[in-house]
C-alpha cells in the first residue's frame, strides 16, 4: 500500500485500463453470466452500503428478501418456502447439503454420511464433500445425459442423507428425472435438493413442461440463481426450503448482533443484491422472464440450424440454452477460436464436446459471425467433421 493516496482521477484512469483488460460479453458464449438489467444495477447502486449479516439495522431491506423468497417460492409452486439469498449456486448447494446432515437423526448412519449426486452434477459438490466430510457417490447418466435412475437406487444405503437433481446442468442443460427421484426421496425418507441454479430461471418461462420443483412432493430444497438467467447483479443466489426446520438447522447464534441468530454460510452480505433481485423480478414478472427466455431458445435454435449448415450437430436436442456440439478436438478447437478469432467458448468433459451457452447478450449477428468463423477453424483441421 502507499503511504499516500492517488488522486480520484487517477484511480479512475488505472480502473479504466484495467477494465479495458476485461473481456466483453459480445465475444462470450462460455458463460451463465451476462449484464445484469439496468433495472437491477439502479437498485443495486441505491443498497450499497446495506448489510443483510446484520438485518435489524436493515429493516427495509430485509423485508426486500422475504419479498423475494416469497415471490420465488411462489414461482416455485411453495408460496410459503423458507429461504435467503446467498452469493449463488456453490453456496446454496452448500447449505442445502448442511441442512440435510444437520437435521439426519444422530446413529441413523453407521459411518460416515453419503449424498448421491449425478454425474454431472457442478464441481460445487466436490467442495460440499469436502468441507462436510460427507461422502460424494456419483450416479452415471443415460444415453441423454440425465442421471440414471437405476444408478442412483443402487447407490443408496443406509448411510445415504440426502439425493440431489439438477434441473440444467452446467455443462449439458439436461434435466433429470426429478419426478422419479422425488418418488425415490420419499421412499427412503430422505431429502432431495433439486441444483436449479441455472435452469431456475428458464424451466418455467418454455413450452416444454419439465417437473422439477416443490410440486414434487419429495423435492425439499432448490437453489436457483438470480445472478444466471434471473439477470440480477452478482452475487445473487437464492436457497429454498420446504420446510421451515430445515433453515433452522442452520441456525448460530449471534449474540452481539441487533437480531440474535443467524441462517446463512457468510456474515456480512450484500443488502444490494436483494435490492437488485426484488427490482428485477417485479420488473419484468413472468411475461418479461419469458420474453427474455424465449429469445435465448429463439436463438438456440437459429444456432443449431445454421451450424446444421456446416456439419456440426449437438450431442443432445438442447433442452434449454445451453448447447454441446460434436466438434473433432475439441480442445484444439476452443483455443483456436480464442486465439484467431477472440471467441470465448468451452468444452464438456464427458462426452468431450464444445459448449456454448446462449446467454441475454448474445445476437444473431454474433452467432452468424460465430459459425463462419467456427467453419474456417474446422475447415483448416481437416479432419472428416
Ligand atoms: N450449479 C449449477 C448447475 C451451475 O451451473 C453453477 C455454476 C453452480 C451451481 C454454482 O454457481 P455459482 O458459480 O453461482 O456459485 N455454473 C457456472 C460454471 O461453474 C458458473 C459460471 C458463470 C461459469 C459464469 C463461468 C462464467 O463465466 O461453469
Amino acid at each position: 500500500m502507499n503511504e499516500t493516496g492517488l488522486s480520484g482521477e487517477e484511480i479512475r484512469s488505472f480502473l479504466e485500463a484495467s477494465k479495458g483488460q476485461d473481456l466483453k460479453y459480445e465475444r462470450v458464449l462460455s458463460s451463465m453470466c451476462t449484464y445484469p438489467h439496468r433495472v437491477a444495477v439502479e437498485a443495486h447502486m441505491g443498497f450499497i452500503e446495506s448489510n443483510m449479516g446484520d438485518f435489524g439495522l436493515f429493516k427495509g431491506t430485509y423485508d426486500l428478501e422475504k419479498q423475494v423468497i416469497g415471490s420465488l417460492g411462489q414461482l416455485l409452486h411453495l408460496p410459503n418456502a423458507s429461504g435467503y439469498m446467498t452469493t449463488g449456486g456453490t453456496e446454496s448447494n452448500i447449505q442445502a447439503i448442511r441442512s440435510m446432515r444437520n437435521l439426519s437423526t444422530p446413529g441413523a448412519w453407521c459411518e460416515r454420511p453419503n449424498i448421491v449426486v449425478p454425474d454431472s452434477a457442478h464441481f460445487s459438490f466436490d467442495k460440499v464433500s469436502d468441507i462436510l466430510d460427507i461422502e460424494l457417490r456419483k450416479a452415471s447418466l443415460d444415453a441423454n445425459l440425465k442421471v440414471s435412475v437405476k444408478s442412483v437406487e443402487a447407490l443408496i444405503d443406509k448411510n445415504t442423507i440426502g439425493l440431489v437433481a439438477i434441473a440444467g446442468s452446467t455443462e449439458f442443460g439436461q434435466v433429470d428425472p426429478i419426478e422419479r427421484l422425488s418418488e425415490i426421496a420419499l421412499h427412503n425418507d430422505i431429502f432431495l435438493h433439486v441444483d436449479a441454479a441455472f435452469g431456475g430461471f428458464v424451466l418455467p418461462f418454455i413450452d416444454d413442461i419439465h417437473e422439477f420443483d416443490f410440486k414434487l412432493a419429495g423435492v425439499s430444497s432448490i437453489a436457483i440463481d438470480p445472478h444466471k438467467m434471473g439477470l440480477s447483479t452478482i452475487p445473487s443466489g437464492v436457497l429454498l426450503f420446504r420446510d421451515s426446520e430445515q433453515l433452522e438447522g442452520l441456525k448460530a447464534d449471534t449474540p452481539y448482533l441487533t437480531v440474535s441468530t443467524q441462517y446463512t454460510l457468510t456474515g456480512t452480505r450484500s443488502g444490494a443484491s436483494v435490492a437488485a433481485t426484488w427490482a428485477i423480478i417485479n420488473y419484468l414478472g413472468k411475461e418479461g422472464y419469458r420474453k427474455t427466455v424465449s429469445g435465448c431458445m429463439e436463438l438456440t435454435f437459429y444456432l443449431l440450424q445454421e451450424l446444421e449448415r456446416i456439419g456440426v450437430y449437438p450431442w443432445i436436442e438442447p433442452v434449454m440454452n445451453v448447447v454441446a456440439l460434436k466438434v473433432p478436438e475439441p480442445d484444439l478447437v476452443r483455443s483456436r477460436l480464442a486465439k484467431e478469432f477472440n471467441w470465448q467458448v468451452s468444452i464438456t468433459q464427458n462426452p468431450h464436446c464444445l459448449r456454448l451457452v446462449i446467454m441475454p447478450h448474445v445476437t444473431a449477428g454474433m452467432i452468424d459471425s460465430f459459425v463462419r468463423d467456427l467453419n474456417e477453424v474446422l475447415m483448416s483441421l481437416n479432419v472428416p467433421i
